[in-house]
């Protein structure tokens, strides 16, 4: 057995496992693997952001893009700390990443030596970052890191992915010991659960008595990289397509059977079919809040009236909020396929769904009607509708959209058509604020021939400016879009409808005469060595999203987009017990006849 250092054989496991790019800040804690690093840079490159909740977005968005992960790396302390909150949206939306962590050196545990926690237990970071990783190892001594690593990275892939943390005391990176470095962990999707035979049997049975059925798709779908297999399906039996966010493109969404998102900032055809469905088979998609109008009967789903068949791979997300006629443990590709399979074996008539389809079609058409005339509108400031068109128009199929949260992102689950599975990535079940500016940059470094388009708030961007920085320093050409409006204003508007139109503490000001306040964008980002333009007219957006674009370096579009124009909901979100509005555009159905169970 080799006689290592343990930083050189976390390095030399991270570069067989092909892992081709560490994210993180140094700190005293993890000097010792900076030099392993520097060693071996010629096989690992070590991108070091300015803030560590940058290195992981990063991460989580390379992880989105490739369905490869790569590792982070902090310091002990803060530098650890500053990752709680991107590691709590990458486990939120089943995104992985390798975290390694440093600590103290395990000869002063519990003496309280600088950047130690230990209030409860010795060098215990793990248990700040337990509830947000799929699983936290801490290997004391050297001989102790191969299990670590392999068990660490087979957790990751493994099941749901998520993001692991190994937490590594600063004396074991320095000390050697005789070892052999792991071999790799299976990537993603290495091993796929199925439905039983009796299980696929009893849904098909169910699916051929539906006459309005509708598939719902999650991150699951996207995850198991089932996109050939969902359009198959959906196609043969003719059944419409409704996703969540990070299911978006799973199914090309100019398909006329994609319906888009569902819930309050959803599609109306969406919402329309949700509500009236018989049958939904929903496959890798978890049913939260938003996407279920906050469970409210009638405004997104019908259940129980509604039959139910949910197929995911984490049976925890099996009748979390709807008991389903039939829950099935499986990977998504592998229930699809199996499906199909069926389809093959029964060879049905779906006559029954025709009704149904033009019903859909009609409830497609008076959408349409509705919205199409703003996607057109040029006025100053800009109509947010018209950027989701512009970029739409510029954007090729295979371009990646990194969404931030905010106004700006109901506004492209509503309108935006994902026409690939893996290219628009949302910050959905946490919605952490600067995943989209920040997360970008991995997304690039994923993807490094095709565009990638950052979309930030005004208040996202500025919670992590220093991505500009990054950029440059790695040369990472992305576009970032500020959506600016010149506050918070996704927060403002429920403050305004919930609390008598008061606006307190999110908008920003400056002055006495509390006139509006932003830094200029473009001269900050000049000032990082990033171009920049700013937008104020419509008509001006096409042309330097595609000059950007063009450019292939690092750009910033500020872009001024009216404030006072909100997304026209078509289901509703509540946060009891304060009252909830009725959709704008439909309205609630409730059937009024329950079905025999
Ligand atoms: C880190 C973090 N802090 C606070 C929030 C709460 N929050 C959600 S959206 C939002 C405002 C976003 O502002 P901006 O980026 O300007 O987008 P806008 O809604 O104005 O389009 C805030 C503060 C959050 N989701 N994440
Ligand atoms: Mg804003």
């Amino acid at each position: 057995m080799p006689r290592m250092k343990g930083a050189d054989l976390i390095t030399e496991y991270l570069i067989d496992s092909k892992i081709p790019y560490v994210f993180g800040i140094c700190g005293h804690g993890n000097v010792g693997i900076l030099d392993s690093l520097h060693e071996a840079r010629d096989r690992i490159t070590l991108v070091s952001p300015r803030h560590e909740q940058v290195a992981a977005h990063m991460a989580d968005a390379y992880f989105r893009v490739r369905h490869e992960a790569v590792a982070t790396l902090t310091s002990c302390g803060p530098g650890s700390c500053n990752i709680v909150m991107p590691l709590a949206l990458a486990i939120s939306d089943s995104s992985a990443l390798l975290a390694i962590t440093a600590n103290v050196p395990t000869s002063q545990f519990n003496r309280s030596p600088f950047q130690e926690i230990n209030t409860h237990f010795q060098a215990d970071f793990p248990n700040i970052i337990r509830p947000v990783v799929k699983r936290s190892f801490q290997p004391t001594r050297v001989d102790m890191l191969p299990l670590a690593l392999r068990q660490a990275t087979t957790t990751m892939l493994s099941g749901r992915p998520g993001p692991v943390n190994v937490d590594v005391p600063f004396n074991v990176f320095q000390e050697e010991d005789d070892v052999e470095v792991p071999p790799p962990s299976p990537p993603l999707n290495a091993q796929r659960s199925g439905a039983s035979p009796d299980e696929i049997a009893a849904c098909f049975d169910l699916i051929l008595k539906s006459q309005r059925p509708v598939i719902f798709v999650g991150h699951g779908v996207t995850l198991s990289e089932a996109s050939r297999e969902l359009t198959e399906f959906a196609h043969r039996l003719q059944i419409p397509v409704i996703s969540s966010p990070n299911g978006m493109g799973a199914l090309d969404m100019i398909d006329p059977l994609a319906l888009g998102f569902i819930g309050r900032n959803g599609a109306y055809p969406a919402n329309e079919a949700g509500r009236r469905a018989d049958l939904v088979i929903a496959v890798g998609a978890r049913f939260d809040d938003r996407s279920a109008s906050s469970w409210m009967p009638g405004y997104s789903w019908n259940f129980p009236q509604t039959k139910l068949i949910h197929a995911d791979v984490d049976p925890a997300e099996i009748g979390r909020n709807y008991p389903p006629d039939i829950g099935v443990v499986a990977d998504a590709r592998t229930f699809l396929k199996q499906l199909l399979a069926e389809i093959d074996k029964r060879n049905p008539k779906r006559e029954a769904t025709k009704a149904w389809v033009a019903d859909i079609r009609k409830w497609q058409s008076e959408w349409n009607d509705f919205i199409r005339p703003n996607f057109e509108t040029h006025a100053s400031p800009i109509r947010p509708e018209r950027i989701v068109a512009d970029c739409q128009a510029v954007l090729p199929p295979d371009a990646i959209l990194c969404c931030d949260v905010g106004v700006s992102h109901n506004w492209y689950m509503q309108f935006w058509k994902a026409r690939r599975p893996q290219t628009m990535l949302n910050s959905w079940g946490f919605s952490g604020m600067g995943f989209g500016a920040a997360g970008a940059l991995g997304a690039k470094l994923a993807a490094p021939d095709r565009p990638v388009v950052a979309v930030t708030g005004d208040g996202c961007f500025t919670m992590v400016p220093h991505v500009l920085c990054t950029a440059v320093e790695y040369n990472i050409p992305v576009v970032w879009v500020i959506w600016n409006n010149f506050g918070w204003v996704s927060i403002r508007d429920i403050q305004l409808g919930m609390f008598g139109g008061r606006e307190h503490g999110t908008m920003f000001y400056e002055g006495p005469n509390n006139k509006p306040y932003n830094p200029d964008f473009a001269a900050w980002a000049r000032a990082t060595g990033v171009e920049a333009i700013t937008v104020t007219k419509s008509q001006d957006f096409k042309g330097a999203l595609e000059h950007a674009i063009r450019a292939n370096k690092p750009y910033l579009l500020d872009v001024h987009v009216d404030a006072e124009v909100r997304p026209p909901s078509t289901g509703a979100w509540q946060l009891p017990p304060t009252p909830y509005k009725e959709p704008v555009f439909g309205k609630r159905y409730l059937p009024d006849v329950m079905p025999a169970k």
